[in-house]
């Protein structure tokens, strides 16, 4: 008598429905293989190269005070914010431990993502000892041993920073020539130049570059100038700005009048995209800092207008509202000028990341960017492409299943040229390196 190991069903199938139960057991092992083991571009962190010091952060407090985490803590607890801000980093992470792991089950996504850190660094979770943790950490004597391991762990090819030369600390580290990590790709970041012409003036004018408050004399020169001297400097693979749901182009206002007549001519001269990361309110609870910022729906048609009159500029693009993606989706039909990428920042958990990749696979195939960290913690990168390659692996199975449902099989190495792309090469294709 046959053993009975429940599989005898298997048996009554016909021949061609065999077949196609191995195909699919074969494309499910193939594609999250190929997803997991793939290096991939971080195309938008918020980390330093590892010689800028102290202003790349690590380790599990500063995990624990990410400000995610802040904002999310500060719904249980019943403290001043100013009292929160002025504990020390180590005070703020026991807060945030007691608070989110051990008085409440750690579900969210970002609390899920510390566990998945701490998991795949090989330390003990079910522990729940964070002292444990803490010590974990003090045996990496210089954070360069940690890179190492982190971009181990998370297959961490390279990583795209955000570099703003109007940040004291970060502009000094720039100026003293201090030695890039090859893995470590400058973005430069000019929100202090868009989003706060009246203060960047007079900075301009300490740097040496002549410019004037109602753009007299040669200021959009100047301007452009200070970009290409950046851009150099940093080696900087493309410029970004965050922008609020309000950004509107054309339009009378300091903004755009520097987007038109600087940033714009630059992008085009150098071949260098203009990134646009368009929703964000700003401090909508000033007292949460970092962690006070919102979202808005923003208006798709200015991307139609800047795609459409600047042919010759690459812009990528994402936007925070999930109520904007599918309109955002549809424009990148329109233009191959423009790259859409990420599911930023509260559109970065497990229900919009399947959706939004979902949505983009049927609409644009493999032409578009599924997403970034925005890591600001270096060991972030691990829980944040853990949970992503999760998900896209799941979205790609089922689309290569539908296909395979007409009859069309893909092979291994295709697989792997289709995930090579949404990791890497379409970023690097896009900038033309
Ligand atoms: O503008 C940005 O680059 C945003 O990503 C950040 O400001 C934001 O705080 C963040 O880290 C979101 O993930
Ligand atoms: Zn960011």
């Amino acid at each position: 008598m046959k053993k009975n190991n429940g599989n005898e069903w298997m048996d009554a199938l016909s021949f061609e429905e065999t077949e196609e139960l191995e195909q699919t057991g074969w494309l499910m092992e193939t594609v999250a293989k190929v997803v997991n083991e793939t290096p991939v571009t971080d195309i938008h962190t918020h980390l330093y190269t590892p010689s800028f010091g102290e202003i790349l952060l690590w380790g599990v407090d500063e995990l624990l005070t990410y400000h995610y985490l802040v904002a999310e803590t500060m719904r249980w607890v019943d403290m001043p914010y100013e009292k929160f801000w002025s504990m020390s980093k180590r005070d703020q992470a026991d807060l945030v431990w007691r608070t989110l792991f051990i008085e409440h089950s750690p579900v969210s996504e970002a609390c899920r993502g510390v566990l998945t850190v701490l998991n795949e660094l090989g330390l003990d979770v079910a522990s729940r000892d964070l002292s444990a943790y803490r010590k974990y950490y003090t045996e990496f004597k210089k954070v360069e041993d940690f890179v190492d391991l982190v971009f181990e762990v998370a297959k961490i090819e390279s990583v795209v920073t955000t570099n703003d030369p109007f940040d004291d600390l970060e502009r000094s580290c720039w100026l003293e020539g201090r030695p890039v990590d090859e893995r470590f790709h400058a973005a430069l970041r000019i929100d202090g130049l868009l989003n706060n012409w009246e203060e960047a003036v007079p900075r301009l004018n300490e740097w040496g570059y002549k410019v004037s408050t109602h753009f007299g004399g040669n200021t959009y020169g100047e301007v452009q100038r200070f970009l290409t001297d950046w851009i150099k400097r940093m080696n900087a693979v493309y410029m970004a700005v965050s922008l609020p749901p309000g950004f509107v182009f054309p339009e009378e206002s300091p903004r755009v009048k520097i987007v038109e007549n600087c940033v714009l001519p630059v992008a085009e001269e150098t071949g260098r995209p203009f990134a646009m990361m368009i929703g964000v309110k700003k401090l909508v609870n000033p007292g949460l800092r970092l962690a006070g910022d919102s979202v808005g729906k923003s208006h798709i048609e200015v991307i139609e207008y800047l795609c459409r009159q600047y042919p010759n500029v690459k812009f990528m693009v994402t936007m925070l509202s999930r109520e904007n993606q599918h309109e955002l989706c549809v424009v990148a039909r329109k233009f191959r000028n423009l790259m859409i990428f990420g599911c930023w920042w509260f559109l970065n958990n497990p229900s919009l990341i399947d959706e939004i990749t979902r949505m983009r696979l049927e609409l644009l195939g493999l032409s578009m960017i599924p997403q970034h960290s925005d890591a600001r913690v270096l060991d972030q990168v691990i829980y944040k492409w853990s949970h992503s390659r999760q998900i896209i692996a799941e979205v790609l199975l089922d689309k290569y299943l539908d296909i395979m449902d007409a009859g069309w099989n893909v092979t291994e190495d295709e697989i792997r040229r289709d995930v090579e792309c949404l990791f890497g090469r379409n970023f690097w294709d896009f900038v033309g390196r």
